[in-house]
């Protein structure tokens, strides 16, 4: 980094910083300590604050960003990031929550931004920025940007009891930040970063991937390194909080003055519960994988069975199936009756009604819909509903019915 100070897009600093409770992302500086020695420059504690930089500078000259941030070009510039030394920290307030929801991608529950970047063989030109020209570096050249970055994360509900992850948590890690989505052709809408990535990613793995593939494997998220509240070293006694508001990013001294550890931090962002069909896609395909293969109306396999069928009925969409489970359901007094596989525990299937048979349009979901109860057994769900007495003096009919994919 460079080390005379140096603030582009100075207009920018004229508008107010509007922040809102609910934004996903750090909204308010509590401290900021900078440390023994952070990087010259870097001393802006509300850089992160935000969302992660979408854009930032191609060079010295430029006066406002332009280059779109990507794997292998981060954002640098002073107005983006803060700085922490040893000894140092900084505490920021969350616009939300933070929750361990089971519904959140991989477990990931939190995604800290910091400098780093994919690095190794050839330069990627961040004028042009077109990244179907640049290839990864093969699995013997590819590394990630550490170098004497060191950074540890502690939660805390009430802004005074901190919780600490476990030291193999230290920062940076994978995935680097992401600006935009490549489109295929151009650079398009901003990232999403509350969508994190998968935590086991290895660098291998990405080895040798052509840019803008790996942009598209970001499936519209903007990487971020991800930490799961369920990792969180417990307390000596007592249990731990279910919810957090601060987080703290801190350099531990290490002792050592020939050391000069530090950490450059650009947003901390707060992960968004993710639907069950995402998530079973995540569990049965490769992060590294073409994302189109996890369209709901794919086969992949070609078994004839689409993704979507495969998920509301207890198929593996990588394994051909011969058949898949079908519904067969009883009806005692007005209870009726089912079994499911627990795989397709959260699919969306329906009652619907009809008092007149024929017609597809006739049928109507029950709305709202009776809430089950379930009976776990085996590799099965047995489900009861009570259904609803009719009011009309006619027959009614119920069937179960998958939804359609949103
Ligand atoms: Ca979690
Ligand atoms: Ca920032
Ligand atoms: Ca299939
Ligand atoms: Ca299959």
């Amino acid at each position: 980094m460079a080390s005379s100070r140096f603030i582009k897009g100075i207009t920018l600093l004229c508008l107010p910083l509007i922040s809102f409770a609910q934004d996903p992302w750090a909204i308010e500086v509590i401290s900021y300590t900078p440390g023994s020695d952070p990087a010259t420059g870097y001393d802006l504690p509300d850089n992160a604050l935000g969302r992660p930089t979408t854009e930032t500078y191609a060079d010295y000259t430029e006066t406002e960003p332009s280059t779109v941030v990507v794997p292998v070009y981060s954002a640098w510039d002073f107005s983006e990031l803060i700085s922490i030394g040893e000894g140092g920290s900084i505490v920021l307030r969350m616009g939300q929550a933070i929750t361990d929801d089971p519904t959140h991608p991989y477990g990931t529950d939190l995604l800290i931004f910091s400098y780093t970047f994919i690095n190794g063989a050839g330069l990627y030109d961040q004028v042009i920025q077109d990244p179907t020209l640049y290839t990864l570096p093969d699995s013997a050249t590819i590394a990630l940007y550490t170098d004497g970055k060191w950074g540890k994360v502690s939660l805390s509900a009430d802004g005074s009891t901190w919780y600490d992850f476990p030291s193999q948590f230290d920062l940076p890690r994978l995935l680097p930040t992401l600006g935009r989505v490549w489109t295929g052709s151009d650079w398009g809408q901003f990232t999403d970063p509350t969508l994190p990535p998968d935590p086991a990613l290895t660098l291998s793995e990405l080895a040798g991937m052509n840019l803008a593939e790996l942009c598209r494997r970001y499936r519209g998220g903007a990487g971020g390194a991800g930490l799961d509240l369920a990792d969180l070293i417990p307390p000596a006694t007592g249990s731990l909080p279910t919810s957090f508001s601060y987080v703290r990013i801190s350099v531990p001294d290490d002792g050592d003055e020939n050391t000069n550890y530090r950490i450059e931090i650009d947003a901390v962002t707060v992960v968004a519960p993710a639907s069950a069909y995402t998530r079973w896609t995540q569990e049965h395909f490769n992060w590294v994988e073409a994302p189109e293969l996890e369209n709901p109306s794919a086969d992949p396999e070609e078994d004839l069975f689409t993704n979507w069928q495969e998920f509301a009925r207890g198929g593996d969409p990588l394994v051909t199936d011969l058949s898949l489970w079908t519904p067969e359901i009883t009806l005692s007094q007005s209870v009726l009756s089912y079994t499911l596989p627990q795989s397709a525990e959260e699919a969306p299937w329906e009652i619907e009604m009809t008092a007149l048979l024929g017609e597809e349009s006739n049928w109507q979901a029950l709305s709202p819909q009776p809430t089950p109860t379930d009976l776990w057994s085996g590799d099965d769900i047995e489900r009861e509903v009570t259904l609803p007495i009719p009011s009309e003096d006619a027959p009614q009919f119920f069937r179960l019915h998958l939804q359609d994919p949103e």
